[in-house]
């Protein structure tokens, strides 16, 4: 009787599985299951479905003087995926492999698209991050990328030539997969952007002129459009909701220098993925997104019929962002509500201080041992400094600035077996591989940071508290200690994601697993601040890197754009080349 019931069990688990996955995994009731043999508990780095599905896209970036955004506004300079704000979205299954073939038809810029978040397993060389994984794509010139959707989630693509994704040129990702808890309706991706109406470059050089002090932005679009904080033009972004429906909203922050509080009026959120990775469902009435972080949340549409106010907010703290329009806000619509706006303002949520949320419980569990951690030299110090000769204010680690070199990039030199890096490289060699690498960062300024890391999730073992008055007289750098702050961190099964805070005047330590050879940038994603140097890069498992991918495939684009780059003045590289500064200034670690 025993055995006949778990046979049943077995038997019918086999057959359904293989023959009628629609109806028994991920329906609306089941959404924790994938497929007979994944679901929410698979660990997707050990394990990835094989669909033999290739999804496949052409990006075609082009420049438009002028150009007309959704809330009516004119941008000086468009740079634009398929002449789209925000650029198409990429949409495939878990385990499906994507192919871009992205078309350079810019004027005079390079570019390179990084995948952000992908894991790019053995896959450095598609990471996309110019003059570390390859050379920019030269204008008139195409390349295409090819990764496994080994994880699943939401996430979003952007330029890493400089600045270049303050123009526009960024778009959202979606991969489907399994989820940790049930929802009717998956409304997909929603980004929250930035939006100026300069050029991205003049920008730059004005906030490098100005001690660092970045330009607040003109707007904040809701999936590229909102109305105009002038009071003319554009329209609110509106969502609709299906009344007695659970709704999956996939928020992304893929913005230059905001971060925001994002609320809606009425409602909870129950996260329950952060940045690719499934968190144990978690109730809040708002939810913190800085630069690069994703958040899927879910909504009930439990309350009466009507029209309510989705709200972003922004923290008093300086350093976190600011906009002209204070009050950003878009409309989440029920079925059969009036075409009139809200009327409940609701309530602000209390200031973030610009600290993100560290008590998201992944579903599958991490742990990472501090063996390999020194505290006193696995570290290191991000400062600002300004040239008293050039007056231009740059962002050091470790006292240096990085600046790569587009037309001989990192990997271009390990194939080359040249083991001269440069100090402005900003190159952090770990070699050994299949350890939990251990990082203390520690800000020598009171201006919080969003630290991403390419190639990896971390674990957020610990940080100092966020600060609530960063500027106010008496602050100072609060070092780590290395004999009590250490007691304090969170080994097991802590938040793990690709971006997180770095507190003003106060330390952060990550930890990640050196499974994937190659060079992996560390950087803040505030595009000023990469621009102005803050970033290094790990070359981790150097001696792997050339048996683990194709090395040779870095040639033909470089052959391309160094044939470009060197007989085209003015356009010379004027900033550490992650992200730009205008024309004729040199550069100045
Ligand atoms: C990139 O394009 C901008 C806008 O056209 C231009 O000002 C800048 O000089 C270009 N930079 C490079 C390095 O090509
Ligand atoms: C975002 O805009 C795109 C293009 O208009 C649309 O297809 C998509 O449904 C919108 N997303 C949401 C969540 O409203
Ligand atoms: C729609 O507007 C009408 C007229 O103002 C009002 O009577 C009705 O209650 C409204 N319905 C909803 C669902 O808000
Ligand atoms: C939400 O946005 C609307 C429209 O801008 C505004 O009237 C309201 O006060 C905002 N509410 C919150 C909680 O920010
Ligand atoms: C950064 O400088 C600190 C202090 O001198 C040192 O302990 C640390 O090892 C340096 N970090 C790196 C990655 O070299
Ligand atoms: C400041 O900039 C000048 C001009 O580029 C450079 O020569 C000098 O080394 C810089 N000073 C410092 C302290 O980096
Ligand atoms: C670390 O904290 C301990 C206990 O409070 C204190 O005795 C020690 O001086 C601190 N070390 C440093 C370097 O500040
Ligand atoms: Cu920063």
């Amino acid at each position: 009787m025993w055995t006949t019931s778990i046979l049943r069990g077995v038997m019918s688990g086999l057959l359904l599985g293989g023959l009628a996955r629609a109806q028994t995994c991920n329906t609306p009731t089941n959404r924790a299951c994938w497929t007979s043999n994944f679901n929410i508990n698979t660990d997707y780095e050990t394990s990835t479905p094989t669909t033999g599905v290739t999804r496949s896209y052409t990006f075609t970036l082009t420049e438009v003087d002028n150009w007309v955004a959704g809330d009516g506004s004119v941008k000086t300079k468009a740079m634009l995926v398929n002449g789209q704000f925000p650029g198409p979205t990429i949409t495939a299954n878990w385990g499906d492999e994507i192919s871009i073939n992205v078309i350079n038809n810019l004027r005079d810029n390079g570019t390179s698209i990084h995948w952000h978040g992908i894991r790019q397993l053995n896959n450095n060389i598609n990471d996309g991050a110019n003059g570390v994984t390859e050379c920019p794509i030269p204008p008139g010139h195409s390349k295409t990328y090819t990764f496994l959707a080994q994880q699943y989630g939401t996430s979003w693509y952007h330029s890493h030539f400089s600045t270049q994704y303050a123009n526009g040129v960024t778009g959202s990702i979606v991969i489907n997969g399994p989820a940790s808890l049930n929802y009717d309706i998956d409304l997909g991706a929603y980004p929250i952007s930035d939006w100026y109406h300069g050029d991205a470059g003049t920008l730059e050089l004005q906030s490098q002129l100005n001690g660092g002090a970045p330009p607040p932005s003109n707007n904040i679009l809701f999936n590229g459009t909102n109305i105009n904080p002038s009071g003319t033009g554009g329209q609110y972004s509106k969502v609709v909701l299906t009344p007695g429906k659970r709704h999956l909203l996939r928020l992304i922050n893929p913005s230059v220098e905001n971060t925001y509080v994002v609320s809606l009026v009425g409602h909870d959120f129950t996260v329950i993925e952060a940045d690719f990775v499934p968190v144990d469902a978690y109730t809040t009435p708002s939810v913190y997104l800085g630069i690069g972080q994703r958040l899927a949340v879910t909504i009930d549409a439990s309350q009466a019929v009507g029209n309510y106010w989705l709200n972003v907010s922004f923290s008093n703290t300086f350093g976190c962002g600011s906009s002209d329009n204070p009050a950003p806000a878009a409309i989440f619509s029920y079925v059969g509500a009036n075409n009139t706006l809200p009327t409940n303002p609701g309530t602000v949520p209390p200031d973030s201080l610009c600290s993100d949320t560290t008590n998201l419980v992944p579903v599958v569990s991490r742990t990472a041992p501090l063996t390999a951690f020194n505290a006193l030299s696995d570290d290191f110090f991000v400062s600002l400094e300004t040239n008293a000769t050039t007056s231009l204010t740059n962002w050091q680690v470790n006292g240096s600035s990085i600046k790569v070199d587009w037309g001989n990039p990192t990997l271009l030199q390990v194939q080359n077996g040249d083991k001269t890096f440069l100090t402005s490289e900003n190159l952090v060699s770990v070699p050994q591989a299949n350890i939990w690498s251990v990082w203390l960062i520690q800000n020598l300024t009171p201006i919080p940071h969003p630290m991403h890391l390419h190639g990896h999730d971390f674990l957020i073992l610990g940080k100092s508290t966020f600060l609530t008055c960063p500027f106010c007289a008496g602050n100072a750098p609060r070092p780590f200690n290395a004999s009590t702050d250490i007691k304090s961190l969170n080994l097991n099964n802590p938040t793990r994601r690709d971006v997180t805070m770095l507190p003003g005047f106060g330390w952060l330590v990550v930890a990640f697993h050196t499974d994937n050879p190659g060079a992996w940038l560390f950087h803040c994603h505030i595009a000023w601040h990469v621009a102005q140097g803050l970033s290094v890069q790990y070359l981790e498992q150097e001696q792997n890197i050339a048996s683990s991918m194709n090395l040779a495939a870095l040639q033909p684009n470089c052959n391309n754009w160094n044939a470009y780059f060197p007989s085209s003045d003015p356009f010379k590289q004027t900033d550490s080349g992650l992200k730009e500064r205008a024309p004729g200034i040199a550069w100045t670690a």
